[in-house]
């Protein structure tokens, strides 16, 4: 492998809370009559903020909300997510994902996490990852969530390594797009790796190690 870093989307990357976040939305939306908010709407949420997230489901409904009821709605989806990541722990860590972490690391990677989520420091505890990673940037450190490239151009400040040096692994079109603003080279799993602009498509998570 030419890269000397690797950073990893986490959401629909390391771990599956992607479903989480859609059940999640789906009973907000439910509670609030936004009808016909669907898998295809949640699609438009992966990669992007909570905020940003929150305004897929509101197209869905006829009331306006203000910026305070909007927030308070954010808050109220985080909250059911939350009680879904409940029971999570080390077992929701596949098998393939750890040992792949393992293998790069053995060959002197690099490795980070490139998150737009700000719930990133708590799921990688549940996961066992607390303290893996040589670096971790998530939603609570940029203001701007992909498909602006700023969360992994953070991760690879962190790493000391420049974009040209490192490869994001992506699920999203945003998380994609990000990569490629940033000026990486992006390898896609599930929905990113049919996605155009990624450069190396995964059949499986650790088809990693065969770039
Ligand atoms: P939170 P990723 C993203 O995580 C999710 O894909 C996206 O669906 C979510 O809206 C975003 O995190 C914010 O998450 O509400 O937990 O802060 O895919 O960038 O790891
Ligand atoms: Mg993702």
């Amino acid at each position: 492998m030419k890269f000397k870093g690797i950073i990893f989307d986490l959401d629909g990357v390391l771990c599956s809370t992607d479903e989480y976040h859609y059940l999640a939305w789906k009973a907000l939306a439910d509670a609030i009559g936004a009808d016909g908010f669907s898998r295809e709407d949640n699609k438009l949420q992966r990669g992007v903020s909570r905020m940003e997230s929150l305004e897929v489901v509101l197209k869905r409904c006829a009331k306006q909300y203000s910026d305070v009821e909007k927030l308070a709605l954010a808050e109220r989806k985080n909250e059911i997510y939350k009680s879904m990541l409940g029971n999570m722990s080390e077992k929701d860590l596949s098998e393939e994902v750890y040992s792949t972490l393992l293998a790069l690391r053995e060959r002197g990677l690099k490795l980070a996490v490139g998150s737009s989520s700000k719930n990133t420091p708590l799921i990688l505890e549940k996961l066992g990852l607390g303290s893996f990673f040589d670096a971790v940037a998530d939603g609570n450190c940029v203001m701007r969530s992909k498909p602006h490239p700023d969360v992994f151009l953070l991760a690879a400040e962190y790493l000391k390594l420049s974009p040209e040096d490192c490869l994001v692994v992506e699920d999203a079109t945003a998380g994609v797009e990000a990569g490629v603003a940033g000026g990486f080279a992006v390898a896609g799993v599930g929905e990113a790796r049919g996605y155009g602009k990624t450069n190396y498509p995964l059949g499986t998570f650790s088809d990693i190690l065969k770039i």
